[in-house]
């Protein structure tokens, strides 16, 4: 299990207090911590529990295809968000692009380019055109009027993301779907456990798609999953994560390998059993955070909505404008104390190669995308920065008042 967020000693003690500039390990001073800080540090469960369930599973010598692990695991996450259908797969990436060919989509699928570029990936790798919506500069999410100018007779669908887990408007992009007849579905990669209005996200549009990999609150090593209360489409995509095969040796369904395996199952399971643990460290870091930040002018950090039921996996910060030092200089003074901030969704999928060369004038109408691709660093949580987010505060601080 890991280490509460208030362990003094470990990876994450700091080994500095930042004063000036040449305290900065930018300038030459050794770094601030011994060990990196990750962003993406993996939440492990009890390490016993987990070599119990895989000494099973070879016991067994059930490894794969649909094992006992897998339906396990897909009748907890079912309950736990209550939902009806939980169709794990082998990762989020393939939960995606079978859920877009389940709901049929074809032509333009709307999407923000503010998300991890696997959203945009899974549709463009089923020869859909991947159109770009902006977001709100204050929720990261879809703005729906973006959406709404983005629509042309080609459009077929609606891809909301639910970034660093505050819930996409749900409400507004369904009534957009429902009023120009668009499939919406949602991708949740970021959102386990969080909820909208009182409901558990996994519930809306015609299907979610989840995330289990390594970097997430919850994971299973590799591994994803769809989420839907729509029994034919459940049934839809277990065909098709199975070759389409319905029992032995008959095909009834164009189909794919996106199978989870009986170990990553396991690792799921074990992880849900902390998950409650998992999320309170990140909340008990986030709020550490949010003490340790408060009053450095031109630094926010990005609040999450108590009655949204956060999970608190991303800790993320807006570098001002007005701040001494840009938000690049940021994550290199960061970077160089070992302190491995990140700069997701840097610079947007729309500025990325694949996406720049088909939409050369997106820019001109992301300008939402833009202003927060310029500003945002993500700040290590879960276990990773036990102890150390006074000292990465304080280096903060003096990057304000001093730059670097
Ligand atoms: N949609 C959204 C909105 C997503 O965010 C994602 C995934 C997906 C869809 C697709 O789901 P999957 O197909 O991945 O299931 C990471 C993850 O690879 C990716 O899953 C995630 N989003 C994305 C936000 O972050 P990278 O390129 O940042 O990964 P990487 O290898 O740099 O890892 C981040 C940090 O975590 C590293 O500094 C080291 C640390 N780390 C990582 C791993 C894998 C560890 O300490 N241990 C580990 O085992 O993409």
């Amino acid at each position: 299990m890991q280490k509460a967020a208030s362990h003094p000693e470990g990876p994450s003690a700091a080994r500095k207090i930042i004063r000036s500039r040449a305290d900065l390990a930018i300038n030459g001073a050794p770094p601030a911590f011994a060990e990196p800080l990750h962003v993406g540090r993996p939440n492990i469960g009890d390490h016993n529990a987990f070599l119990q369930r895989v000494n099973r599973i070879l016991d067994s010598h059930r490894l794969t295809n649909n094992g006992p692990m897998v339906q396990e695991f897909e009748r907890r996450i079912a309950a736990h968000l209550g939902v009806k259908h939980c169709i794990a797969m082998c990762n989020g990436t393939i939960a995606l692009e079978i859920a877009i060919r389940a709901l049929k989509l074809e032509g333009e699928v709307i999407v923000p380019s503010w998300t991890f570029i696997a959203t945009a990936h899974a549709l463009y790798w089923q020869g859909i055109t991947p159109v770009f919506a902006d977001i709100d500069p204050v929720t990261h999410n879809l703005d729906p009027d973006a959406v709404r100018r983005m629509i042309t007779p080609r459009t077929t669908g609606i891809i909301g993301v639910h970034l660093w887990g505050r819930p996409a408007p749900v409400d507004e992009l369904q009534a957009i779907a429902d009023e120009h007849g668009l499939k919406l579905m949602f991708d949740a990669a970021h959102a386990f456990g969080c909820s909208y209005r009182g409901r558990t996200i996994g519930n809306f549009g015609a299907c979610e798609v989840l995330s289990f990999h390594a970097t997430k609150v919850l994971n299973s090593m590799e591994g994803g999953a769809v989420v839907t209360n729509d029994d034919e489409l459940a049934e839809t995509m277990r065909l098709m994560r199975n070759f389409g095969f319905s029992g032995y040796d008959n095909v009834i369904h164009p189909g794919t390998n996106g199978k989870m395996p009986e170990v990553n199952a396991a690792m799921g399971l074990v992880n849900l059993d902390a998950l409650p643990q998992f999320i309170a460290v990140n909340r008990q870091n986030y709020h550490a955070y949010v003490e340790a930040f408060a009053g450095i002018d031109g630094l926010t950090l990005l609040e999450y909505d108590e009655a949204s039921t956060p999970n608190y996996q991303y800790v993320v910060i807006e570098v001002s404008p007005d701040f001494q030092a840009t938000r690049d200089e940021v994550v290199a003074a960061l970077q160089a104390e070992n302190v491995l901030a990140r700069k997701y969704f840097w610079p947007g999928c729309h500025r990325m190669r694949p996406y720049r060369e088909l939409f050369p004038h997106a820019g001109l109408i992301l300008p939402g995308t833009l202003e927060v691709a310029s500003r945002i660093a993500v700040l290590p949580n879960g276990g990773a920065p036990a102890g150390g987010i006074k000292t990465i505060a304080g280096l903060a601080r003096m990057l304000g008042e001093s730059g670097v």
